[in-house]
């Protein structure tokens, strides 16, 4: 499966694995770069030495490429910006903020950007800023999101600008890949499907919320803020909607938001855990290895396409 998206990364299947904050890390970027797709380390908030650390690890998990997805809220961003250049990485995606002033730099040392936006105004600004392609990610994806929905979304980015869009949010198998392919999309981002990875180094609690999910068991706090956090229902959303109701400051919603990632992700713990995931987690219900989703998602989309032509 060719596209200007595979052509740009130098990769076999247009398949971009989330740049999930706490998740992804060395196991699972190289499993999805060694499985065909674009395996994504996740800077989340982490100091950049940590960060090198993973790099490395990951160097010596796969020879193929694979990027580092820095969260433009972190105050170590723009180490990481510094540390994507020095370890020679072929691509940083960003998320939750403006990436532009870093544009030049990691350009001119080559290593191609990959902003996640969402909407069509803030697609424009990034192609104007030297991005080499776009995440359009809808809000039917885990954490922080934006209020336009995959299907809308898609096909206006792809109409407003000229360089490759991939489609994020609510996509977990080939039906899915076809049809953001149908909507003029060139590859598609997943992360919730890789939370059920077996590469994937996620607390069982975490891991068995995602499988057992059904379609409507996630939810949106922080939204009265503008910054809305998609998770799966917890004791800890249900208490921050109801701390928003009754008036809450956003950060302290957002602190609390912020440190349950790390708590769902690395420790068992059920009640103060913020458990990211999409509203597509009620259609995985399997633990895989990577190489099996990337492999299985691209055959269905193919069979589906070729349906369909
Ligand atoms: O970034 C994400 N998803 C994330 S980041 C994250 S870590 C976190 N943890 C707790 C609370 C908040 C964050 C968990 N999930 N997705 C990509 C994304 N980027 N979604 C929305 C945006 C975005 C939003 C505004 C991108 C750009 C933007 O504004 C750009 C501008 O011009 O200001």
């Amino acid at each position: 499966m060719k596209t200007r998206v595979t052509d740009l990364f130098h990769i076999q299947y247009p398949v971009i694995q989330g740049g999930m904050a706490w998740v992804a890390d060395a196991s699972l970027a190289a499993a999805v770069s060694n499985a065909g797709g674009l395996g994504l380390l996740a800077g989340a908030s982490h100091p950049a030495e940590e960060v090198r650390k993973q790099i490395l690890h990951a160097k010596e998990l796969t020879d193929k490429p694979f990027g580092l997805n820095i969260m433009l809220m972190s105050e170590h961003s723009a180490d990481l910006v510094q540390l994507a250049i020095e370890e020679h990485l072929s691509v940083v995606a960003t998320g939750a903020g403006n990436p532009a002033k870093y544009i030049p730099s990691l350009k001119e040392a080559g290593v191609k950007v990959l902003p996640v936006i969402p909407s069509v105004a803030i697609a424009k600004k990034m192609e104007k800023a030297g991005a080499d392609a776009v995440v359009a990610e809808g809000c039917e994806s885990g954490g922080h999101i934006g209020e336009m929905t995959t299907m809308a979304l898609v096909p206006q980015v792809v109409d407003a600008i000229s360089i490759p869009v991939i489609a994020a949010g609510g996509i977990a198998d080939g039906r899915g890949m076809a049809a953001s392919l149908m909507l003029g999309a060139e590859g598609v981002q997943m992360g919730t499907r890789f939370l059920a990875a077996k590469e994937c180094n996620i607390s069982r609690t975490y891991q068995q919320m995602v499988l057992d999910a059904s379609d409507s068991d996630s939810v949106v706090t922080g939204r009265t803020f503008g910054r809305g956090v998609r998770s799966l229902k917890s004791p800890l959303s249900k208490r921050l909607l109801e701390m928003e109701k009754n008036g809450a400051q956003f950060e302290e919603i957002e602190a609390l938001t912020m440190d349950s990632l790390r708590k769902a992700v690395q420790q068992e713990d059920l009640e103060n855990g913020s458990f990211m995931a999409g509203q597509i987690a009620g259609l995985v219900h399997q633990c895989q290895s990577a190489k099996e989703i990337v492999e299985e998602i691209v055959f269905q989309a193919e069979k589906l396409l070729k349906k369909y032509s």
